[in-house]
């Protein structure tokens, strides 16, 4: 072979490994979709994405996969995490693949805040409406409770609004995965025969009975975290008196529970009757024990599992119960910006636990509160 040949032949081998070389990275398929602002984190490929235990995942989280376009918000240093994500274009999408029975989503909301598609498991569900007049971080979005294993939520912003809103911004803050088995399932207490009915019932001329409620009841508390001994406050109206307007409690006095759940108040003398009777913890909802008779002596009443959540006291678990845990969040007993009462768990930190069970019970009112509704 004549030295030009073999110069030809040379050539021609560099030509293929620079080309083999340069194949792989071109081949590699189109360059993902995703446009972040300045501040933005680079994510993993959606496949790379990896299926998301109980935990709360951060919108700068691996696990999330975003699609479309998104920025980070350089306002929301109070949010949760530090920082949010959020997108104004229609059709600009985030997707957790999860392995649990419930998820929540957590966001922002604002007088500037659109309607947020949700799918669980490729299923579309109700809109979101994230609009609301004044800005608040540390929303629940949606929150839904499905079958026990793998499943996936996906929610994308969309061009519709809520009338009152200006605009169409749809924000994640964080999403929230439980499982059944980060909680302690309580022993459902049997709910009562709260006392044997005394026949005939006292008429109101009888005198004043001298009488003792041993009421029962369970926190709610994460798998491994000590029974509590808890501040317990009740509260014994006429049976069917709580309503609009709300009458003077009969008996209103706070007692500690023992470990076993049961508390005693002593009630003193109380004209013989029927009786509803309240319970409610210091971080828990309110629960009512309806048309107890009330005897000389012990009355032994049941009011089973006092949901957790109500930071601020009002008898109900909603986002200003999130406002005050997420002031707490991070903070350990004897540090700044720790609070008792955002402590829901009683293992004197505030974190994930508290605001898991905080997550699982929003929405809900205490029954008195319902009453008085
Ligand atoms: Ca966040
Ligand atoms: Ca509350
Ligand atoms: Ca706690």
């Amino acid at each position: 072979m004549s030295r030009r040949s073999l110069l030809a032949v040379a050539a021609a081998l560099v030509a293929l490994v620079v080309l083999a070389l340069i194949l792989p990275s071109t081949a590699a398929g189109p360059l993902p979709s995703m446009v972040l602002g300045d501040r933005a984190r680079a994510f993993p490929a959606p496949l790379a994405a990896p299926v998301a235990g109980p935990g709360l995942y951060e919108d700068d989280s691996g696990y999330l996969t975003f699609d479309g376009h998104w920025d980070v918000d350089p306002s929301a240093s109070q949010a949760s995490g530090g920082e949010v994500r959020y997108s104004n274009i229609a059709g600009s999408s985030v997707t957790l693949e999860f392995e649990g029975d419930r998820v929540t989503w957590i966001t922002s909301k604002g007088p500037a805040e659109g309607v947020a598609r949700v799918w669980i498991d490729g299923v579309y569900q109700p809109e979101a409406d994230l609009y609301r007049p004044g800005a608040r971080l540390w929303q629940v979005a949606i929150a839904y409770t499905v079958p026990p294993g793998r499943h996936q939520i996906k929610v994308a912003a969309s061009n519709s609004h809520n009338m009152n809103s200006t605009g169409y911004r749809v924000t994640v803050d964080a999403f929230l995965v439980e499982s059944g088995g980060s909680l302690e399932s309580p022993t459902p207490t049997p709910i009562p025969t709260a006392s044997p009915t005394p026949t005939p019932i006292p008429t109101a001329t009888a005198a004043p009975l001298t009488v003792r409620v041993e009421a029962h009841l369970a926190f709610q508390r994460p798998r491994g975290h000590p029974r509590p001994q808890l501040p317990l406050h009740l509260l014994v109206y006429t049976a069917g008196a709580v309503g609009p307007p709300s009458p003077a409690a009969l008996f209103d006095g706070v007692a500690t529970t023992h470990l076993d759940g049961t508390v005693i108040f002593d009630l003193g003398a109380v004209p013989p009757g029927r009786y509803d009777l309240y319970a409610k913890g210091d971080h828990t909802l309110s629960r009512v024990v309806a048309g107890v008779s009330l005897v000389a002596g012990d009355t032994r009443v049941d009011f089973g599992l006092l949901p957790e959540g109500d930071v601020d006291g009002d008898d109900v678990v909603d986002s200003l119960d999130f406002d005050l845990l997420e002031q707490a969040f991070g903070a350990q007993t004897g540090e700044p910006g720790y609070s008792d009462v955002a402590d829901l768990s009683g293992d004197e930190v505030v974190d994930i636990s508290d605001l898991s069970l905080l997550a699982g019970n929003h929405g809900l009112d205490g029954a008195a509160r319902a009453a008085i509704r």
